[in-house]
């Protein structure tokens, strides 16, 4: 696939380098500029895209060592990167981010990024997961703030895949070296997939700006089925079997989940050999099997180094109707704590210091000193919504 938009794929904090290293294994990860940034010196030397392409952030604070878990260690570290990335991503077309959401710095560290594609008016997409029910309340805690307050209000297209299910494929007896790596796998070909789908489908390609459009109206929920055929397929059975495939993939949670979908995004890739009776077939098939009023983004490329192999990706996207982003993850209520916004992070020009409380720290269990609807137990820096430096 030759593609004429230069897209970069960028993984954070220690998910995100696993993830861009699967992503730089992948042959059609040729079409792509792929970055790792992490605060954590061993997480970058275990990636596996070219050094030239990594970036320790936040040295002076972290010393290479992460950010211990702390989401606001995250964003202070990154921040102090901020002016290597906007170089970094500057002359991109489109940016896809990934990351694990849950820890310090990809958690602290994309709403950043985000602010930063924001400020260059770079289109981007963020793939991130969300921890474990194992990993417990407080990770998920952190990784919902993250979403709720800071990434879906700042980012235009946000999809969010929960480790549970990206787990849930995998047999019982798999060690968990090997189950993580399977999930970034799987993670990986979810961004390349949709990196492909934007990248000039050379016979159709997606806009996106109707991806943006369709992401931003309400909290959604998303799945991923991805169906292959071979050389190995008989020619005349390829098209069902790429459907029937992409139907029985694992992260795409059964037929159901197309069923019930309210939009669909399904990029089509092929050998040279991929007819326009081939696309018609499968996308009257995916719109067969889709609701009436389900909306449609299509993409078709080919690519000869393909042969006659085939890979059909489909995004399933059903909106949330309450559209209420009280608890994203259905974490239990947190109880006192009133978050407030941050206008200024959310319009964008803030440096990314999120002046939220993530956690009332020792005063967590104690009732909150509430005076004029404010929480007195919150920092005065925090309740006055004072800037400070980013760490430059
Ligand atoms: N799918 C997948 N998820 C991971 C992996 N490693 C960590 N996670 C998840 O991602 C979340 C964040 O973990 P990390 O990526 O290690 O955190 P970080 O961004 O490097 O943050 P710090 O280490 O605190 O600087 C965790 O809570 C896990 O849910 C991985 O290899 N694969
Ligand atoms: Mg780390």
């Amino acid at each position: 696939m030759s593609t004429n938009k230069k897209i970069a794929i960028l993984g954070i904090g220690q998910a995100g380098c696993r993830t861009v290293s699967e992503i730089h294994s992948l042959r059609q990860a040729e079409n792509f500029t792929i970055f790792a940034v992490d605060t954590d010196e061993h997480s970058l030397a275990e990636c596996s895209i070219p050094e030239q392409n990594k970036l320790l952030a936040g040295a002076n604070w972290r010393y290479g060592q992460g950010c211990g878990g702390n989401a606001m260690a995250g964003s202070r570290a990154i921040s102090s990167s901020r002016t290597q990335m906007e170089n970094m991503l500057s002359g991109f077309d489109m940016i896809f981010f990934t990351g694990g959401l849950g820890r310090g710095s990809a958690t602290g560290g994309l709403p950043v990024l985000s602010s930063v594609v924001k400020k260059r008016k770079i289109p981007a997409v963020f793939v991130v997961t969300t921890p474990f029910k194992m990993e417990g309340l407080s990770k998920q805690r952190t990784a919902e703030a993250a979403l709720k307050n800071e990434l879906y209000p700042l980012a235009d297209v946000v999809l969010a895949l929960p480790n549970d299910l990206l787990f849930s494929i995998l047999p019982g007896n798999v060690s968990l070296d090997e189950a993580f790596r399977t999930s970034n796998r799987q993670i990986a070909k979810c961004v390349i997939s949709l990196a492909m789908i934007f990248a000039g489908g050379n016979l159709l390609s997606a806009n996106y700006s109707d991806l943006a459009e369709l992401m931003q109206k309400k909290k959604s929920s998303v799945s991923i089925g991805i169906g292959l055929c071979s050389a190995k397929d008989a020619p005349e059975e390829k098209n069902s079997l790429l459907i029937e495939r992409m139907l029985q993939s694992p992260l795409l949670g059964g037929i159901k989940k197309i069923k019930d979908s309210h939009a669909v995004i399904a990029s089509l890739l092929g050998g040279q050999n991929l007819t326009s009776a081939d696309c018609l077939h499968i996308f009257d098939k995916i719109r067969e099997i889709t609701p009436e009023n389900c909306q449609q983004i299509h993409s078709v490329s080919t690519d000869e180094s393909l042969g006659d192999s085939a890979i059909l990706s489909v995004i399933t996207v059903k909106f949330d109707e309450s559209n209420d982003f009280e608890s994203v993850l259905g974490v239990p209520d947190e109880g006192k704590i009133t978050r407030r916004k941050n206008t200024d992070t959310i319009s964008g020009e803030q440096l990314g210091l999120p002046l939220d409380a993530l956690s009332r720290g020792i005063m967590e269990h104690t009732a909150a000193t509430i005076i004029n609807n404010e929480d007195m137990d919150i920092p005065t820096f925090q309740r006055l919504q004072r800037k400070i430096d980013a760490g430059k």
